[in-house]
């Protein structure tokens, strides 16, 4: 059964991302002044995801219905990221956003219904 899952799990992550793409969500235009502003502060975040995680999908289209531009940071594939997810964050677990605040400290946030949430909260 567990090989079923691994053989069928490239595959349909590959579905997610073809039924992902031919339904993205646009992405809004903001006057010059906006789109610094929400710039300044979305280069504090980092978003550590895997390509084909539907959770991760789920939170990529949010942040591309809101026009934020958050870095992607593979934690699959890359074993610098793989490796800050796990050491600094402290769970192998996509997908989670890296926010630096004001104070400079940095929060983990796990979770696509809570990182959604924030997005939202900060930006919609
Ligand atoms: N409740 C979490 C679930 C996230 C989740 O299950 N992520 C999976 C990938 S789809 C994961 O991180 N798995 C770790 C692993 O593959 O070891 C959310 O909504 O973000």
């Amino acid at each position: 059964m567990k090989t079923i899952f691994r053989l069928l799990r490239w595959p349909l992550g590959q579905i997610v991302i073809f039924v992902d793409w031919i339904t993205r969500p646009k992405i809004p235009v903001y006057a010059a002044e906006k789109r610094d502003e929400l710039d300044v502060n979305t280069a504090k975040m980092k978003l550590y995801h895997f390509k084909q995680c539907p959770f991760c999908v789920k939170t990529r289209r949010n942040i591309r219905r809101l026009g934020l531009n958050i870095e992607t940071r593979d934690a699959r594939n890359d074993p610098q990221w793989n490796s800050e997810l796990i050491n600094d964050g402290g769970r192998y677990q996509v997908p989670c956003l890296r926010i630096v605040k004001e104070d400079g400290s940095m929060e983990w946030m796990y979770g696509s219904k809570e990182i959604i949430g924030y997005l939202d909260k900060r930006f919609g």
